[in-house]
């Protein structure tokens, strides 16, 4: 690494040049969780909830903390590879030995908004995707591509959830396109701001879960429920998304971050 970029950062970070920009909802036991269709008979992710061990009481009259209880894959988190069978063979596939070139990366943002709010079943195609790169170039190898939806801004469970008789409704991928991002450009994973990576109808697509079964098949990873992406810039924006070190964790809560240029906004 060059010493001189490093400190160009330090100096960006202390004069506000670069800003961070939080992508995390705050777990509570109203995060929202993924459901799935009952038919099925899968099991379900624990919420998220903490129990108080004491708080400057009679149960430790010096400081206060919490036991938290909650599924790996519960408000904004990782999926490691090993999440998905497709994924099962990988090398360094789960949260303890996925390189950690992974959880520090350039980002690219697409944006979906008008589409997702006028479909909620919206699915992105290859040529969505290639008109983005017509107007902000090809999307560089190694990078997380984050689906920008304004999904988050849903504040209601119910609303972010959007379930109906057939299930739940929200953004999702052609399967093409999964393929297309894992193969032709080589990502890191994608991030969505739903509460999984798939849409939310995907368990009617073919291949069942896409975005699951081919990025994790292709060893790439994802990030759900993240939020504020209506913050970043399309391009030049660099990710931290580094999950809990669980042994063979299929995926963790994590706080992701984004370093932006102030003039890139
Ligand atoms: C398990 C089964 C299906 C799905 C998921 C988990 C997720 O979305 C997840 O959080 O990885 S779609
Ligand atoms: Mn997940």
């Amino acid at each position: 690494m060059d010493q001189n970029s490093l400190s160009a950062l330090a100096a960006d970070l202390t004069s506000g040049a670069v800003r961070i920009v939080d992508l995390s909802v705050t777990l509570s036991s109203q995060t929202p969780i993924l459901v799935l269709p009952e038919e099925f008979g899968w099991g379900k992710s624990w919420p998220f909830s903490k129990e108080e061990i004491s708080r400057y009481d009679e149960r430790g009259p010096a400081w206060y903390w919490n036991n938290i209880c909650c599924g790996e894959h519960t408000g904004t988190h990782f999926d490691a590879p090993i999440h998905w069978v497709t994924g099962k063979d990988h090398q360094h596939h789960a949260t303890d030995t996925l390189p950690v070139e992974n959880f520090v990366a350039p980002c690219v943002v697409i944006d979906a908004v008008a589409e997702s709010q006028a479909d909620p079943d919206f699915l992105m195609t290859v040529d969505f995707v290639k008109q983005w790169e017509s107007e902000h170039g090809e999307i560089p190898r190694g990078a997380w591509v984050l689906y920008h939806t304004d999904w988050s801004k849903r504040e209601s469970a119910s609303d972010f959830l959007n379930r109906d008789s057939d299930g739940l409704h929200n953004p999702g991928w052609d399967p093409a396109t999964v393929i297309f991002l894992a193969e032709e450009r080589q990502i890191i994973g994608v991030g969505t701001e739903t509460v999984g990576t798939d849409a939310g109808q995907a368990s009617a697509q073919e291949p069942q879960f896409p975005c699951h079964n081919l990025m994790h098949g292709a060893n790439k990873c994802g990030l759900a429920s993240l939020a504020n992406l209506d913050q970043l810039p399309p391009t030049g924006a660099i990710l931290i998304a580094a999950p809990l070190k669980i042994e063979e964790g299929s995926g963790s809560p994590c706080r992701v971050l984004a370093l932006v240029g102030a003039s890139d906004q």
